[in-house]
């Protein structure tokens, strides 16, 4: 196919991924009869007696989250077990028959009205897949999905996000899997609530296609527009209830939206990755894994890959039976948004910035400031620079990159040097920038910091070009650590692969797909 890469820089974001790329980091929240049953994927069958927090206290969930710098949450209003945390008029399997405030609780309006009141946006996970529904896999399911849907756009303010999981074990039911009406399931979230971004099995936010928090070394926002595919999405989606086998697969050598890739496509969209994780092992509490949070350096690995290289977080923290945040996960939390605080608590000053001459409007100053106005040099050039010199030396240890989306993503190669009087060291060599590039270096003593880029789809749009004094020890993995990591995850792989081999021959047994 014969492109050229202004086919690529003309697709640019809508306002609602613009506005969801800006928050960067959101939490998710696994909540329903599992929390009590203690299993990850419940059958639909379970009795809604077991469901009765006696100290539910949303406010708590939503303050941890806040403290840790998530700026949305998604709720499961309904997992793939049909239990809907609200008092739905579609189906008797909702909190309405269950002991909590004697049936006249609504957890989804708990959790609307706290994220209201600490200032975070609401989003919504309806699962597709339903286990108890008795319509599913016939043609009336789509309209009472439709219904609850209705319910949740229309009753709970401005939702933010519709998380559709492409996870399905229908078959482990002996039903084949349900037809969803995706273009109606869209065409009713544009209708009630505009904003919102359709996320994982939709059109606005791309899964990124594990559960193990890894995203692409390389994350493209322009990509094929094959790469929105329900089918595919739900084929590599979970297919059974072990949720550690979505864990593994590791994308990042994956290319999805280089110039060699897209030159094969005539058609892209914007499509941003997501990286959703949990901060336990399950996405629902199980009281053994009190002791298998994730780590802080763990936590800090997955937030610079993903946040801090043009992906957004969806980070699950589950409430456990009494209806509260455990302790070990409000202080993880805690720590989180601590040290992030403290890693970005000091961008370095600048007295001077030098670069090719800009473009009308686009003056090199505007990179050095935290507003939405950007740089941008007049001509196209092999190598563009941009030179900042601090108002005095300090020791640095990042460095933070920002494209202006709405001139698309242009890098594809970038090096940064740190100065210091007269002499350059290299300090980074990067890929791609987009929305947000966090580049991490050792630490190093400098008077001033460049950016060299070597390769880019015609000119850049650069927003911020910010150089952070080191404040504290970033928590990261040592070489040894990453060995051992990236030998385990080959292990992994090996190991899932079979495990899919073994799936697909029961399906062919049962003939399901
Ligand atoms: C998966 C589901 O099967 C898990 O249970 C969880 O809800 C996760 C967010 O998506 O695919």
């Amino acid at each position: 196919m014969k492109n050229n890469v202004y086919d690529y820089i003309k697709i640019t974001p809508s306002e609602r991924q613009k506005a969801y790329q800006e928050m960067g980091f959101n939490a998710m929240i696994s909540y329903g009869l599992n929390t009590f049953t203690g299993d990850e994927w419940g059958n639909g069958k379970v009795s809604l007696d077991v469901f009765n927090p006696t100290c539910q206290d949303t406010d708590q969930w939503i303050k941890a989250l806040k403290v840790a710098g998530a700026k949305g949450v998604i709720l499961t209003c309904k997992h793939h077990d049909g239990f809907c945390l609200w008092p739905t008029k579609t189906t008797e399997y909702s909190v309405k028959n269950t002991p909590y405030k004697k049936g006249n609780g609504d957890v989804v309006k708990e959790v609307s009205d706290s994220c209201q009141k600490f200032g975070l946006k609401f989003g919504i996970y309806l699962s597709p897949w339903d286990r108890n529904s008795e319509y599913y896999g016939t043609p009336k399911y789509n309209d009472f999905y439709m219904e609850q849907l209705t319910e949740l756009l229309t009753n709970y303010g401005e939702i933010f996000c519709v998380w559709l999981d492409g996870a399905c074990g229908s078959y482990m039911d002996g039903k084949p899997a349900q037809k969803y009406d995706f273009p109606r399931i869209y065409e009713t979230i544009r209708k009630l609530q505009p904003n919102a971004c359709i996320s994982n099995c939709g059109p606005d936010v791309r899964w990124v296609g594990n559960e193990g928090g890894f995203a692409r070394e390389s994350e493209w926002n322009v990509v094929p527009s094959v790469q929105f595919n329900t089918q595919d999405i739900a084929d590599k989606s979970q297919q059974d209830d072990d949720g550690s086998k979505m864990q593994i697969s590791d994308p990042s050598k994956e290319d999805l939206g280089s110039r060699k890739v897209l030159s094969n496509y005539n058609e892209f969209i914007w499509y941003p990755a997501e990286v959703d994780v949990s901060i336990r092992p399950g996405w629902y509490y199980h009281k053994n894994q009190d002791s298998k949070i994730r780590s802080l350096k763990n936590l800090m690995n997955i937030y610079f890959t993903s946040v801090g290289g043009n992906s957004l977080l969806l980070l699950n923290v589950p409430p456990n039976k009494n209806g509260l945040y455990s302790p070990q996960d409000v202080d993880r939390l805690k720590e989180m948004g601590e040290i992030l605080n403290k890693i970005f608590a000091d961008p370095v000053s600048v007295k001077d910035v030098d670069a090719d001459e800009f473009e009308n409007g686009f003056d090199a100053i505007n990179c050095t400031n935290q507003d939405d106005t950007c740089y941008a040099p007049k001509a196209e050039n092999d190598v563009y620079t941009v030179s900042l010199k601090f108002v005095e030396p300090k020791t640095i240890d990042k460095v933070v990159l920002k494209e202006q989306c709405d001139f698309s993503q242009r890098v594809e190669r970038f090096s940064l040097f740190a100065t210091l009087n007269g002499t350059q060291t290299k300090i980074y060599d990067g890929t791609i920038i987009g929305y947000k590039k966090i580049a991490l270096f050792d630490e190093i003593k400098a008077d001033g910091v460049v950016l060299k880029i070597t390769e880019c789809r015609s000119t850049p749009y650069l927003e911020q070009f910010i150089a952070y004094e080191k404040t504290v020890e970033i928590p990261k993995y040592s070489k040894i650590e990453i060995f051992v990591i990236k030998l385990n995850k080959k292990f992994k792989d090996f190991s899932t692969r079979q495990w899919i081999k073994r799936q697909e021959k029961i399906k062919k047994k049962l003939g399901t797909k």
